[in-house]
């Protein structure tokens, strides 16, 4: 791979163009007008501005994108996270035009972005999945019924279409199912152009726990284990951890297998996660991202691979340079997601950083954009960095962590530092397990 294209912004192109930098890849930064000062783009062999501070008519706007990527001679298009990552046209135009896009194969992204069929591909590869509908909910409302009585109350109403909180409704009682189906499928029309959707059995409170994977062009599979990413507010991940801890050692062993198998039987190529959630000791999958994530340095940090590296090697055609015994899984990672914004009531809060100091040491890791002087900009996601620690166990990660963020500075803006400070100390986090209720119900008290 001679030289990518970073279509993104933020700590994940600077994640990017580092990873290139070490695979001695060129790099091109694809950047909006409002984001010239941004680190990578400095960094970056050569940057192409790709349209107006507006992500719909810049990080979102394919045919700029791949006019990017063609004229500066790039192999590679790299989306990152969000913006087009699980963008299967996008994929597919890449493709189209002789690009290598890193990621999976576009069929592969159509086919996880539709629930249904992601489900029903799980659950042949023997994957656990929720009790549901198995399929799309039809015009039959008495079918509707007969199936909701089946799972039995409370059950959830999902978009197929959706995924990451969007086009979900609970439904508690029958004389209520049939509205929220009509709902549920005029919001999904709305939304995303497709009102298929499709019945849950409503699991009350649930751990979110997620499985890193690894593929190669050639069969090749590995996971990477697992993290826990329970602590969330509206479906914004706060803190993740790896590995899960006080799981069910066996039925997660399995789960592991099984998200191998799945990865073979799909034909998956690159980092991918499959998600889940998990109570009394059984996992449920939910969904699957077919990108890098936000959290995948916690993963990293407890298995010292490269995950970006190896997603440019595999998509370069290169075969996984480790089996499943190579990986050895040392330690406890865990990772606060900084974001510009009021740790009381969450809103943005862009502008310009006066001073930054980022904290370091032993097992402390900081990705993260930002410096002395650059100005947060109010068109995007508020995420301007990650303080991502590791220790030999979860208590002295933590305590790096308590640390980390107390030798962190960030001046002139507001952050999300003082909360993630505050559940450093919190005794139903330190003691682990907590479901993905527990900060809503932390900040509500
Ligand atoms: C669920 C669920 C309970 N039962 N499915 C939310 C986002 C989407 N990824 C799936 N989600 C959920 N699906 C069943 N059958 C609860 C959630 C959920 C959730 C899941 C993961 C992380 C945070 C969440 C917050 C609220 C609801």
């Amino acid at each position: 791979m001679e030289k990518v294209l970073i279509a993104n912004r933020g700590e994940i192109a600077l994640r990017i163009l580092r990873a290139c930098r070490e695979s001695d890849i060129k790099t091109v930064a694809a950047h909006s007008t409002a984001d010239r000062d941004l680190m990578h783009v400095r960094l970056a062999d050569e940057s192409v501005c790709i349209g107006p501070a507006s992500a719909t008519q810049s990080y979102l706007n394919i045919p700029a994108i791949i006019a990017a990527a063609e004229v500066t001679n790039c192999t590679a298009i790299h989306p990152g996270y969000g913006f087009l990552a699980e963008n299967a046209d996008f994929a597919e135009q890449v493709e189209n035009s002789g690009f290598i896009f890193i990621g999976p194969p576009s069929g592969v992204i159509r086919l996880m972005g539709n629930k249904v069929s992601a489900i029903k591909a799980m659950s042949d590869a023997g994957v656990p999945t929720v009790p549901g509908s198995d399929g799309a909910l039809t015009d039959d409302n008495e079918q509707s019924q007969a199936i909701a009585r089946r799972i039995g109350y409370p059950v959830l109403i999902k978009a197929a279409s959706g995924g990451g909180g969007k086009g979900m409704r609970v439904v508690r009682d029958e004389s209520e199912l049939l509205a929220s189906i009509s709902l549920t499928q005029t919001e999904a029309q709305n939304a995303f152009g497709d009102s298929t959707v499709y019945l849950e059995k409503y699991l009350e409170t649930p751990r979110h726990i997620e499985v890193q994977v690894l593929a190669d062009n050639h069969g090749n599979v590995i996971h990477l284990g697992d993290r826990d990413c329970s602590m969330q507010r509206r479906h914004q991940k706060v803190i993740e951890e790896a590995p899960a801890v006080d799981v069910d050692e066996k039925a997660r062993q399995q789960v592991f297998d099984a998200c191998v198998l799945a990865c073979k039987k799909m034909g998956y190529r690159g980092a991918g996660t499959f998600e889940f959630l998990y109570e009394n000791g059984q996992y449920y999958f939910i969904e699957m991202n077919t990108r890098i994530q936000v959290e995948h340095p916690v993963s990293e940090l407890i298995t010292g691979i490269d995950l970006v590296k190896a997603q440019l090697l595999v998509a370069a055609g290169e075969t996984l340079p480790w089996q499943q015994s190579d990986i050895a899984f040392s330690g406890h990672a865990i990772e606060c997601r900084i974001n510009a914004e009021d740790p009381q009531v969450f809103t943005p809060s862009p502008g310009r950083i006066n001073h930054f100091h980022a904290p370091g040491g032993p097992g402390v890791r900081v990705d993260s954009h930002i410096y002395s002087g650059y100005t947060v900009p109010p068109y995007y996601d508020s995420l301007i960095g990650k303080v991502i620690c590791h220790g030999e166990s979860r208590a002295s990660a933590l305590d790096r962590m308590t640390h980390a963020l107390n030798e962190t500075v960030v001046d002139g803006i507001k952050t999300n530092l003082p909360l993630h400070r505050r559940l450093m100390a919190e005794d139903g986090f330190r003691r682990g397990n907590i479901t993905i209720h527990y900060l809503e119900q932390l900040l509500n008290v």
